[in-house]
C-alpha cells in the first residue's frame, strides 16, 4: 500500500484510494493444511497503475494549493483491489481500522482522520466496499464505478461517483442499435454487475422497440479457454453483425485474442465505456481488421496540464508498487534475490520519457480524469467544512465540523452538497443524488496511419437534453470495418416488400419471419405487412399484389372484330330468309309454293328473321331491354319457326298416310295455321308471364373469374327459361318426328326431306352447343350461343329453302302441277 502522510506541522487529512493495479489473484494451493495468507496479485497493468498515480499529482497540486485547504494537509493511503472483491474488502477493512490485520469494527491509535475512499474501480468491487463503508457513513467517491445498481441510496447511503450511470450508457447504446435500423444484434455480457446489469438494460430498451437478440454470451471472469471458444464459436454461426460488448478490458482480452486466432472479420462490435479506448485491447497487432470500426462510449476527455510530467518523475524508490513497475518496464528487478538469481539490476537512472507505454500516454485521459476529479470533490468537501462560519453550521445548533476530528457523516453533508469547478478543464460538478449527468463522447475505431488505431469523435450523447437531441452522430466520420465501407445491416430477415407478408417461424425471434406471397385478389402495401388485405368485390390484385386494380369489365361488344363478323353474318341470314320470301312471293301461285300453306312458309321465314335478327341483341353490353328481348326474341322466334314448320310437317305427314290409304287431303290450310298459331302463343304466353314475374336482368358476374368482371344477363328464374326453351325443345321433337313419317313423300317436291334433313342439322347444331358452351368462359359463352343460333337458324333455312330456290329460280320446268300428287290438291283447288 501506497502511505504518504508525515507528522507535520499543518493538520493532515487522510484520503484513501482503492485502484485495481493488478489484474488478479495469484493462484493459491487451496490445501488447508498451512495457515492460509492473502494471495498475492499478478498482472501489473499500466492504465490504472496511471490512475493511482493521477490521485498522487491531485493531492500534490492541491497541497501546494493556496485557495484550497490552505491550512490542512492531504495525507494518503492507496489499496490495490486486484479486480477482486476480496481484496478491495479487505483494503477496505484495513484502511477503516488502521490495521495491518484487518479487525472489523476497531480502530486502534489515533492518526490523522479519515475523510473518504476514492475507487474501488469495478463495479463490483465498489458494491462491495459500498456495503462496508455504508456501514459507518463513511464517503466512497468513485472514478469508474459505473453500475445502475449504485444508484440506490438506500443500498449504498454514501456512495459518490464522477462516472455517469450505466443506465445512460445502456440507454445510449440501444439508442445507436436503432439509429442505424439494426434489428439483429449479439450481446457479450462481462460476469460481473457492470457487464450484467449494462446488458440487461440495453436489452430491455431495444426489445421494446422491436429488436431481437441473437445470442447473449457471457465472458468468464477465471480462466477458462474453452468457454471463450464457445463464444468465438457463436458469434461465428451467428447472422448477427452487430455485437454489443459490455464488460472491461481485462475481461475483454482473452476472447479478442481468439477473435483474432480465428480471423472474425466483418462484425460491428459496439464498445462499452470500460474498453473503447482500452490500449490492451486496440494496441493488439493486426487488430484493425477485427475489431476496427468499433463504435463506443467514452466518458468525457480531459487534458491535465502537469499530470504528464509528474508520471514521468515516478522514480522506483517510493513504494513496492513503483518498483514493481520500474521492473516490468524495464525487465529488470531492484530485489537483491532475484538479482543474486541471474536477473539483471535496474539503476534507477532508466528513462521513462523514451517508452512508449500506456502509463505514460496521456491522450485519453477519461477514467484519469474521473479520478481527478474525485479527489478535488472530496477535497473541496473537506475546505467547505473547514471554512464553516462558527454558530452558522450547517449541523445540529448551527455547530461546524472541526477539521481534525470530524465524524464521516459530516463530511458527507459537503460532498452531497457539493458544486465546485474542475481547475483547467472549467467544468462544474456536483452530485444529482450522488450521479453525475450522462454525457458521453462516440468513438469509433479508425486506422492510423502507422496501422495501429485512432479513436475518431464520431458525435456525442448526452442524457440532459430533450429526447430527440439526445444522440448526436456524424454518419459520415464513421469508417466501417466491411468490404463495402458502409453502413453494416444485421437484420434476421429482410423486410417484407409490399406484395408479401410476414409469417412467423415457430420458435424464432420475431425479427426472423418469412415472406409469404398475398394470395390472388390480397394484397398489402407496406413493408413488413403483418397480413394481407382482401381486394373489395369490384377489385382484384395486380401482378404484384400491392394495389387493387379495378377487374375488367368483360362483354361482347358489337365494335371488336367477333362482334363485327357475328352481326355481318347475322345481317346476311335476316337478308337471305328475306330475299327468299321475295322469291316465294313473285311466284306465289305456282305449285311448289302452293302446294303447302304459303302463309305458313311466310310465318317460317319471319321466324328465322326474327332469329338472326335477336343473335344481334345478345351482343353488346347487356342492359334491361337487351336481356329481357334477346331471350325471349329467341325463344318466341324458335317456336314460330318450329310451329309453322310443324303445321307444315303435319300436313305431309298426314299425305303421307293418305297416300298410302288412298285417302282424301285430311288436313286444311286453316288447321295448320291455327297450329301454327296456337303453338306460337303459348310461348308468347309463357314468355310474358315470365317478363311480368321475374325478367331477366343484366348482372355482374364477379365470381366466374377473378380478374374479371363479366357482364351478362341473368335469366330471372332458371325454371322459367328452361321450361321456355323446352317447349321449344318439345316442337322441335314433334316437327322432326312429322317430318320423318312423311320423309318417303317422294312427290311433294321433298318437302318432307328437307325439312327431316333441316331438323337433324338444327338438332346436331344444339346438341353440340351444350358443351361447347359450358367449356367456354366469359364473353365467349355469348359468341358460342350467337354460333348456335346462327347456325341452327341457317341450317334450317338452307335446307328447306335452297331445294326450293333451285327449282323456283334455276329449273321452272319442273315446276309443274304433274309432279304433285293428283289426289293432294284435290280439296284445295
Ligand atoms: N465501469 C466499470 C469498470 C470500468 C473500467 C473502466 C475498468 C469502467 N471503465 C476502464 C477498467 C478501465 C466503467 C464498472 O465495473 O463499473
Amino acid at each position: 500500500n501506497l502511505k504518504g502522510y508525515k507528522e507535520v506541522e499543518k493538520k493532515t487529512v487522510v484520503i484513501g484510494g482503492m485502484f485495481p493495479v493488478h489484474r488478479r489473484l495469484t493462484d493459491t494451493d487451496s490445501n488447508t493444511t498451512i495457515a492460509p495468507e492473502s494471495s498475492d496479485c499478478e498482472g501489473f497493468n499500466f492504465r490504472t497503475f496511471r490512475w493511482a498515480q493521477t490521485m498522487l499529482f491531485a493531492l500534490n497540486e492541491i497541497n501546494s494549493r493556496n485557495d484550497i485547504l490552505p491550512d490542512t494537509e492531504l495525507g494518503y493511503v492507496i489499496y490495490d483491489s486486484c479486480f477482486t472483491i476480496s481484496k478491495a474488502v479487505e483494503g477496505t477493512l484495513t484502511f477503516l481500522t488502521g490495521q495491518d490485520e484487518a479487525v472489523p469494527n476497531y480502530r486502534c491509535g489515533d492518526g490523522p482522520p479519515l475523510s473518504a475512499l476514492v475507487g474501488a474501480g469495478g463495479s463490483d468491487l465498489s458494491i462491495a466496499t459500498a456495503r462496508i463503508l455504508g456501514l459507518y457513513y463513511f464517503p466512497q467517491m468513485s472514478y469508474a464505478s459505473s453500475c445502475s445498481v449504485l444508484e440506490s441510496r438506500f443500498q449504498y447511503p454514501t456512495f459518490l461517483r464522477t462516472i455517469p450511470s450505466d443506465e445512460h450508457q445502456s440507454v445510449a447504446m440501444a439508442k445507436l442499435v436503432l439509429h442505424f435500423g439494426w434489428t439483429w444484434v449479439g450481446t457479450i455480457a462481462a460476469e460481473d454487475d457492470y457487464g450484467k446489469y449494462g446488458i440487461k438494460r440495453f436489452k430491455e430498451v431495444v426489445e421494446e422497440a422491436g429488436v431481437c437478440i441473437s445470442f447473449s454470451e457471457t465472458l468468464p471472469k477465471i480462466r477458462n479457454p474453452e468457454a471463450i471458444e464457445r463464444i468465438v464459436q457463436t458469434v461465428l454461426d451467428s447472422t448477427a453483425k452487430i455485437i454489443v460488448v459490455f464488460s472491461s478490458d481485462v475481461d475483454l482480452s482473452p476472447l479478442v485474442g481468439e477473435l483474432l486466432r480465428n480471423n472474425v472479420t466483418n462484425r460491428t462490435w459496439i464498445a462499452s465505456e470500460a474498453w473503447v479506448t482500452s490500449a490492451a485491447i486496440s494496441r493488439h497487432p493486426d487488430i484493425l481488421p477485427v475489431l476496427g470500426g468499433t463504435i463506443g462510449f467514452a466518458v468525457k476527455r480531459a487534458d491535465i496540464p502537469g499530470l504528464k510530467e509528474h508520471l514521468l518523475s515516478v522514480t522506483p524508490y517510493n513504494d513496492t508498487l513503483t518498483e514493481e513497475f520500474w521492473g516490468i518496464v524495464f525487465n529488470c528487478t531492484m530485489n537483491y534475490r532475484q538479482v543474486l538469481s541471474g536477473m539483471r539490476r535496474c539503476t534507477g537512472e532508466e528513462m521513462l520519457e523514451k517508452l512508449n507505454n500506456t502509463f505514460t500516454d496521456v491522450s485519453q485521459l477519461r477514467i484519469t480524469y474521473n479520478v481527478y476529479k474525485a479527489v478535488y470533490a472530496v477535497a473541496h468537501a473537506l475546505h467547505n467544512l473547514e471554512d464553516c462560519k462558527p454558530r452558522s453550521g450547517p449541523f445540529e445548533n448551527n455547530t461546524c465540523a472541526d477539521i481534525t476530528k470530524f465524524e464521516p457523516w459530516q463530511l458527507m453533508y459537503y460532498l452531497k452538497n457539493l458544486r465546485y469547478t474542475v481547475p483547467h478543464t472549467g467544468e462544474e460538478i456536483y452530485f444529482n443524488n450522488g450521479d453525475v449527468d450522462g454525457f458521453y463522447d462516440i468513438l469509433n475505431w479508425q486506422s492510423e496511419s502507422e496501422g495501429g488505431i485512432t479513436y475518431t469523435h464520431i458525435g456525442y450523447y448526452n442524457s440532459t437534453a430533450p429526447p430527440e437531441e439526445r444522440l448526436i452522430i456524424n454518419n459520415g466520420s464513421i469508417i466501417w470495418n466491411n468490404d463495402i465501407l458502409e453502413t453494416p445491416r444485421s437484420v434476421c430477415s429482410e423486410r417484407c416488400q409490399p406484395g408479401t407478408r410476414m409469417g412467423i417461424r415457430q420458435g424464432e425471434p420475431v425479427c426472423c419471419f418469412d415472406c409469404i406471397p398475398c394470395a390472388d385478389g390480397e394484397i398489402s402495401n407496406t413493408t413488413d405487412a403483418r397480413g394481407c388485405i382482401q381486394c373489395d368485390e369490384d377489385y382484384w390484385s395486380n401482378a404484384n399484389h400491392d394495389t387493387c386494380v379495378p377487374k375488367t369489365i368483360e362483354f361482347l361488344d358489337f365494335t371488336e372484330p367477333l362482334g363485327i363478323t357475328l352481326i355481318a353474318i347475322a345481317a346476311f341470314g335476316a337478308l337471305a330468309a328475306i330475299a327468299v320470301a321475295i322469291i316465294l312471293l313473285m311466284h306465289l301461285n305456282t305449285p311448289l309454293v302452293n302446294v303447302n300453306d304459303p302463309l305458313l312458309s311466310f310465318s317460317l321465314l319471319l321466324g328465322l328473321v326474327i332469329t338472326f335478327l335477336c343473335s344481334i341483341v345478345f351482343l353488346g353490353e347487356p342492359q334491361m331491354w337487351s336481356c329481357m328481348t334477346s331471350q325471349v326474341a329467341l325463344a318466341v322466334g324458335f317456336a314460330l319457326v318450329l310451329s309453322s314448320l310443324m303445321g307444315k310437317s303435319a300436313l305431309l305427314m298426314l299425305r303421307a298416310r293418305a297416300v298410302k290409304a288412298n285417302d282424301i287431303d285430311p288436313i286444311h290450310p286453316r288447321h295448320q295455321r291455327a297450329i301454327m298459331i296456337v303453338c306460337t302463343l303459348i310461348q308468347a304466353v309463357g314468355c310474358t308471364v315470365w317478363l311480368i314475374l321475374m325478367p331477366p336482368h343484366p348482372m355482374k358476374n364477379t365470381a366466374a373469374q377473378n380478374i374479371k368482371i363479366i357482364l351478362e344477363c341473368d335469366p330471372g328464374n332458371i325454371i322459367f327459361i328452361c321450361s321456355i326453351f323446352a317447349y321449344d325443345i318439345l316442337l322441335a321433337v314433334l316437327t322432326f318426328s312429322f317430318a320423318f313419317v312423311a320423309r318417303k313423300l317422294e312427290d311433294h317436291f321433298n318437302e318432307g326431306k328437307s325439312v327431316t334433313f333441316g331438323m337433324l342439322v338444327f338438332f346436331i347444331v344444339w346438341i353440340s352447343f351444350v358443351p361447347a358452351y359450358l367449356s367456354t368462359r366469359g364473353k365467349f359463352m355469348v359468341a358460342v350461343q350467337i354460333f348456335a343460333i346462327l347456325a341452327s337458324s341457317f341450317g334450317l333455312l338452307a335446307c328447306i329453302f335452297i331445294p326450293k330456290c333451285y327449282v323456283l329460280l334455276i329449273k321452272p320446268e319442273r315446276n309443274k302441277e304433274e309432279l304433285m300428287i293428283p289426289r293432294a290438291k284435290s280439296r284445295d283447288t
